[in-house]
């Protein structure tokens, strides 16, 4: 078994689907600009930054703005967005996630936070989970978004774990590059056709424990 001394989360759809959140926000922005948006099309927004995944649907859309209008539909967007954020509670923590992280609790291994998003802190905080992290690498931290590996050997630096130690949950395909080129074990979280790089992918943590560590 791998010796694994800190364990890195990626927030949206690890922790909680804010996904839908997301999407949400970003078809009503596409909607308003005149061109619509499909759950495909929002596959390949998981785990990039809000910046970029802007610049993502305005080719898609054929859209040009001036860099003040970028700037003014990137605030709205996050206004609607932090509407949904507002009324989260526990209840919208994946199933399983409470119950591993105790088990690492348990075993004295770090946990830290490795999101793309800038609402990291007021989501945990909202779902109560804060407590639970040992280091929090959010989008407000890093200079580079995944698939660079900036946030996850942050993350690493942050609990005090040598890369080879650490193990990254993702749900993109973004943040499972992130963590391979980090030099970390990569646990993908939902479907394996998608997180194919990962070196394990699981559906979700129902049902999950230590042992998971076996198959690296
Ligand atoms: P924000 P993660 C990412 O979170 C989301 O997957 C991505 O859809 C979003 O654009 C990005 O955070 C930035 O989020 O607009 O809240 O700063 O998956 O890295 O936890
Ligand atoms: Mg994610």
């Amino acid at each position: 078994m791998a010796d694994i001394k800190a364990c890195l989360f990626d927030l949206d759809g690890v922790i909680v689907d804010t996904a839908k959140y997301h999407f949400l926000a970003w078809r009503r922005l596409c909607n308003e600009l005149g061109f619509d948006l499909t759950e495909e099309e929002n596959e390949s927004l998981k785990g990039i930054s809000r910046v970029e995944s802007l610049e993502i649907l305005l080719k898609l859309g054929g859209v040009i703005l001036t860099q003040e209008e970028k700037d003014e539909w990137l605030v709205k967007k996050n206004d609607w967005y932090l509407e949904f954020v507002d009324s989260m509670n526990p209840d919208e923590i994946l199933p399983g996630v409470v119950h591993f992280l105790d088990l690492l609790k348990g075993a004295g291994i770090k946990i830290a936070l490795g999101s793309a998003s800038k609402n990291a802190m007021l989501i945990l905080k909202k779902v109560e989970l804060l407590p639970y992290f040992d280091a929090v690498i959010d989008g407000t931290k890093v200079s580079k978004g995944k698939p660079d590996p900036q946030t996850f050997t942050l993350g690493a630096e942050a609990t005090g774990a040598h890369p080879s130690e650490c193990v990254v949950f993702e749900d993109s395909q973004a943040g499972v590059e992130a963590g391979n080129r980090g030099g970390m074990y990569t646990i993908g979280v939902g479907d394996e056709t998608v997180l194919d790089r990962a070196h394990v992918v699981i559906p979700g943590f129902e049902n999950q424990d230590l042992k998971l560590f076996n198959r690296l």
